[in-house]
């Protein structure tokens, strides 16, 4: 079919949109427009382009998907080396670095001149090399050995904050950009976690999942892996352009033309200033979103890199400043399992004490039995494990030479470790769990912190801690318990004085008069989450009538699936559990009953019938805040998606969700839409 100049013109449109929004949220961390907004855009784009498929270009946004896998990589000459760097280990070798620098320069920079130096976090992935020509993506390569890489272009092209066409036209004819391709902390979690549940390969640490995710013969498995570029320089550019002067100019032309560069680099004077910036960086490189290794300092003027040229492979002109290391190598001396509230039995590996990036790490988590049969680890063993971040240290691998002969096999203990009942694993499950139920210490404790956790009871001043010494002390056993404490008591207990015992009391009596959601959330039921609680509460309006539904009337609540009634049933089933809620009642705890709010009811009401599902982050307004508006108006507010669903309310980064209700036709409002909605119907402060 012949394409028509409107729908041309439409095509270009959407792609310049598409590209826009990409920048704005890939590039710049600030999208536009939301999720729901580019999708139905670019789905829009990839009609037009399946109806007129000849109006397909390389560089339209549909084309960031993958292509058919390669049998090989092919092997690309770099114009120009790509220069690896020199290492300081210390601060001796950072200040010796800028002596060596002034003596080469000493005819060119007095003494008493500070010199200027561009300070960036070191990431930790991998270099590429992408070339633009006449501002298109034409070819990417990794650095190899610095003279030739591997021709990664589909693979790059993948990526999503990689442009595929330059923004603005002050770019060069050819330019060489390079950087680094590495995958944030958030990133690598999801990626492990995700292959942890499915099977899956798990990496070793954030270079490898990159390095693993690039070297894909096939790119539509690189397109499903969070890699990002950070520019930081560039190679080859056109001989008739005329460059600015400072590498931090260079720098941010590239973050003209649409690549991310880093923002928390720094320009600074003197080398004792770069020492200072290392030492923040130092503190902040726990809570940044990416790893990193080190710092770059390069001097900023070019005309000095010039003088100063290069070394072997390393340009005169830079210096890597390491910090210490995330992986160490340790033993692990035994392996206890820990007991979570559920009764899940995690395994926790206990270490030889070792330094990793400057805490001291004794424990690790092993995940589960699967994770361990994966590693292949035993008692004895000399293990890598890994410190990043806040995240819980990771056992990462064996080192299978260095094993002991008399390694042990770790083993599942078949009964619990705190009560010693039964431990069943379900074939189905990937933990295996104590039997014991609130007979088990560990259980217990675990059952209470989130009994009066903030979202359930809400026990102001009742911590994990005292939680904890309740239960040792055995002054509580189960939840009514907290309810007879008494101010001798409490007061006696380690760390607390008369007037925090008064207050927990205080709060205890308090957290009497509840909500039937908040209590049926706090029983913890498994797989009732809060949603749930509440819908189950609204549904049926007396604890009664739930205790005694059965399978098919459950299954008519919203949220609730067969699984989920499973659990429930089983929970009022238990004689154990009908003691503990009749034992609650009686010391007083309490909440409105009321028939729930029937059709009629509601029947007057604008959104009288509807049902809702809130995802994603709202800007504006708190989720529990939607969720109340919409009740207000009639409206009820589920957590999952399904066939019974009318309409999503999806904020940014929305995710399964959004796709699900997209497959199912569903009606969805990002956030924007929602406020018009609540603007609509008069809602208060809209
Ligand atoms: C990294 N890895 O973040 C350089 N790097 O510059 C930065 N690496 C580099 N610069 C010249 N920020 C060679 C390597």
């Amino acid at each position: 079919m012949m394409i028509t100049a409107e729908v041309s013109k439409r095509i270009q449109d959407l792609r310049q949109q598409l590209n826009t929004y990409s920048h704005q949220y890939y590039v710049l961390d600030e999208p536009s427009v939301p999720d729901a907004e580019y999708d139905r855009l670019y789905r829009e784009l990839e009609s037009i382009e399946k109806e007129f498929p000849d109006s397909v270009t390389a560089d339209s946004p549909t084309q960031k998907v993958g292509a058919p896998p390669l049998a090989s990589f092919t092997q690309i000459t770099h114009e120009r080396p790509m220069l690896s760097l020199e290492n300081a280990m210390n601060e001796t070798e950072l200040v010796d670095f800028e002596r060596k620098v002034r003596d080469r320069l000493k005819t060119e920079i007095d003494a008493s001149v500070a010199i200027e130096y561009a300070c960036e976090p070191k990431l930790d992935g991998l270099a590429v090399s992408i070339l633009y020509e006449n501002g298109q993506l034409v070819q990417a390569a990794t650095r190899g050995d610095g003279a030739t890489g591997e021709n990664i272009t589909l693979n790059v092209r993948t990526i999503k904050n990689v442009p595929l066409v330059l923004r603005g036209t002050d770019y060069p004819a050819r330019l060489e950009v390079r950087g680094e391709i590495y995958i944030p902390k958030a990133g690598f979690e999801k990626l492990n976690e995700d292959a942890r549940s499915n099977d899956g390969k798990v990496f070793a640490n954030p270079r490898n999942a990159a390095a693993g995710s690039l070297r894909q013969l096939d790119s539509r498995i690189t397109a499903k892996r969070p890699l990002e570029l950070c520019a930081y320089s560039i190679g080859v550019v056109s001989e008739e352009y005329a460059l600015p002067n400072k590498h931090e100019e260079i720098l941010q032309c590239l973050k003209q033309w649409g690549l991310k560069i880093n923002n928390d680099m720094a320009v600074v004077q003197g080398i004792q200033a770069c020492v200072d910036y290392f030492a923040e960086m130092g503190r902040k490189r726990d809570s940044l979103d990416y790893d990193i290794d080190g710092i770059v300092f390069k001097i900023n003027d070019l005309a000095i890199q010039q003088t100063l040229g290069f070394v072997a492979r390393a340009p005169r002109w830079a210096i890597a400043a390491k910090f210490p290391a995330q992986e160490e190598i340790t033993l692990l001396e035994g392996v206890d399992f820990q007991v979570g509230r559920t009764g899940a039995l995690t395994p926790v590996a206990r270490l030889k004490p070792v330094h990793v990036a400057g805490v001291i790490v004794s424990n690790a988590t092993l995940h589960n039995m699967d994770e361990i049969a994966r590693l292949g680890v035993k008692i004895g063993d000399a293990v890598i494990i890994r410190r990043a971040g806040d995240v819980i240290p990771q056992v990462v691998s064996v080192v299978i030479d260095r094993r002991p002969e008399n390694a042990t096999d770790i083993v599942m203990p078949t009964e619990c470790p705190v009560c010693g009942s039964n431990v069943e694993r379900i074939a189905t499950e990937a933990v295996a769990r104590c039997s014991g139920g609130l007979y088990c210490g560990a259980q217990r404790k675990e059952a209470i912190k989130h009994f009066s956790s903030r979202k359930a009871l809400d026990i102001d001043g009742l911590g994990d801690k005292l939680v904890e010494q309740l239960v040792d002390a055995e002054l509580i056993n189960s939840f009514d318990d907290l309810f007879h404490l008494n101010l001798e008591e409490v007061a006696a207990l380690d760390r607390m004085a008369e007037k925090s015992a008064k207050n927990l009391l205080a709060s205890l009596e308090t957290a009497k008069n509840t909500t039937l959601g908040r209590f049926l959330y706090a029983l913890g039921i498994r797989e009732v989450g809060v949603t749930t609680a509440q819908n189950l509460a609204d549904y049926f309006g007396f604890l009664e009538r739930i205790q005694q539904a059965d399978e098919a009337t459950l299954l008519a609540v919203p949220d609730v699936g067969e699984i989920v009634a499973k659990h429930i049933l089983a929970f009022f089933k238990e004689e154990h559990n009908q003691i503990i809620i009749e034992q609650l009642k009686k010391v007083g705890l309490s909440w409105p009953e009321a028939e729930p709010a029937s059709a009629e009811d509601s029947a007057g009401l604008p959104l009288a019938g509807k049902v809702y599902v809130i995802t994603g982050t709202l800007s504006e307004i708190s989720r529990d805040d939607a969720k109340q508006f919409l009740q207000q108006l009639g409206g009820k507010v589920t957590g999952s998606v399904s066939a019974k669903t009318d309409c999503l309310v999806a904020g940014e980064k929305a995710g399964s969700k959004l796709t699900k209700a997209e497959a199912l036709g569903i009606d969805i409002l990002d956030e924007a839409g929602f406020i018009k909605l609540l603007q609509l119907h008069q809602v208060e402060g809209f």
